[in-house]
């Protein structure tokens, strides 16, 4: 499988190390792409690629991948996408997905009338942590779900690694809500309505840095959903989601350190579920890199058995409408129903 990386900037990294621990899988990193040469031929020095582009059409067109993965940030994502369906390539997509609802659609659709892959990298759901929660949910232990909070809180410095972050007018939701609500999504199921308010906290940033918002899921349950770039505590647990989870049998809570408790008939279990910190991984991004490498494995399985992903286009699409509909209520005041795909 010759994979194509574009965009060879900060996260790419990551990639770049996940498809290299990929290549007992079939993997094969074919050629890397940047618009700023240095940063391309950088990478395929780094990663021992023998093709590097300035230019994505030439590379889609010299070389036969069998898969595109675009890691650049969202503004290119759409333009990008497009070429690989007209260049009939599998392609995955950095998170955000889109600018907005309607790029992500029309992603979705052209990618549907090819009959091509197309998937979203959206690795918080394959987070180790995350992975333990579904499997013990999925084994019924805590009894059927009713309530959650999923709450990431933090004043990193993400403008040091990402400092186009301060310049997005649509800000926190965008850039961690997706994560954040898909990671409702994937423990609680479809949002049906949902309220919300957004906050901009640090006059230095353009958009909303803190969000606060209250789901109704179809299946009746409630979560609670929030992010912020603005949460000064100490320990600072960046980048730990936490989570709690109250179902009709028990209770799981994941705590700072993935510190894991499970109550079931008034018993408590306790374990680390923190992921290795592998090879070329470091503290404390580690959860987030060791998930990049699941995700990818997972992506890349989907791909060769020719099903979906569990992250396709399809489903990210409904991830992005809640993100879409917590910016109208914010913006409304009211409670808004989440629209269907
Ligand atoms: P970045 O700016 O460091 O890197 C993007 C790179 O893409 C740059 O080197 C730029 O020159 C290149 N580029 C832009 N347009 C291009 C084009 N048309 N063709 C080829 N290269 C092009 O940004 P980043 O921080 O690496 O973010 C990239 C994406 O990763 C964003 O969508 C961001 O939201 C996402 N991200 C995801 C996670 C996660 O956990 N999933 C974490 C951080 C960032
Ligand atoms: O941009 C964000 C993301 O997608 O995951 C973590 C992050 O890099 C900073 O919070």
């Amino acid at each position: 499988m010759k994979v194509g990386v574009v965009g060879c900037g900060f996260f790419a990294q990551n990639h770049l190390h996940a498809w290299t621990d990929l290549v007992p899988r079939g993997i094969e990193i074919a050629a890397v792409c940047d618009v700023d040469p240095a940063k391309a031929k950088a990478a395929a020095e780094k990663f021992g690629v023998p093709h590097w582009y300035s230019d994505a059409e030439a590379m889609f067109r010299e070389r036969s991948l069998g898969l595109v993965d675009i890691v650049t940030r969202v503004g290119t994502h759409q333009r990008l996408v497009e070429l690989a369906v007209s260049h009939k390539v599998p392609a995955i997509v950095q998170k955000p997905f889109g600018p907005d609802i309607a790029a992500c659609r029309e992603m979705t659709q052209a990618s549907k009338q090819a009959g091509l892959f197309l998937a979203v990298h959206e690795n918080f759901r394959f987070q180790a942590p995350m992975r333990r929660i579904r499997a013990l949910l999925q084994a019924g232990t805590i009894g059927t779900p009713s309530w959650a909070r999923i709450s990431f809180r933090t004043a990193y410095d993400i403008y040091k690694g990402q400092p186009y972050l301060a310049l997005e007018e649509r800000f926190v939701l965008i850039d961690l809500g997706v994560h954040v609500l898909d990671m409702a999504r994937a423990l609680l199921g479809e949002v049906e309505h949902l309220s919300a308010e957004t906050q901009r906290r640090n006059p230095n940033v353009r958009g909303e840095d803190t969000a606060t918002v209250m789901m109704r899921h179809t299946s009746g349950a409630v979560s609670i959903v929030e992010c912020t770039y603005e949460a000064r505590r100490l320990p600072d647990v960046f980048p730990e989601t936490l989570i709690e989870i109250e179902g009709s049998k028990g209770a799981i809570v994941l705590k700072p350190g993935s510190i894991l408790e499970v109550a079931v008939n008034g018993k408590l279990n306790r374990e680390d579920v923190d992921p290795p910190v592998l090879p070329w991984a470091e503290r404390p991004w580690h959860i987030v890199q060791e998930s990049v490498l699941a995700a990818c494995s997972h992506m890349l399985e989907a791909l060769q058995s020719g099903g979906a992903a569990d992250t396709s286009a399809h489903d990210n699409v409904r991830t992005f409408a809640v993100a879409e509909a917590a910016y109208e209520a914010a913006k409304s005041g009211r409670a808004v129903k989440v629209a269907t795909i």
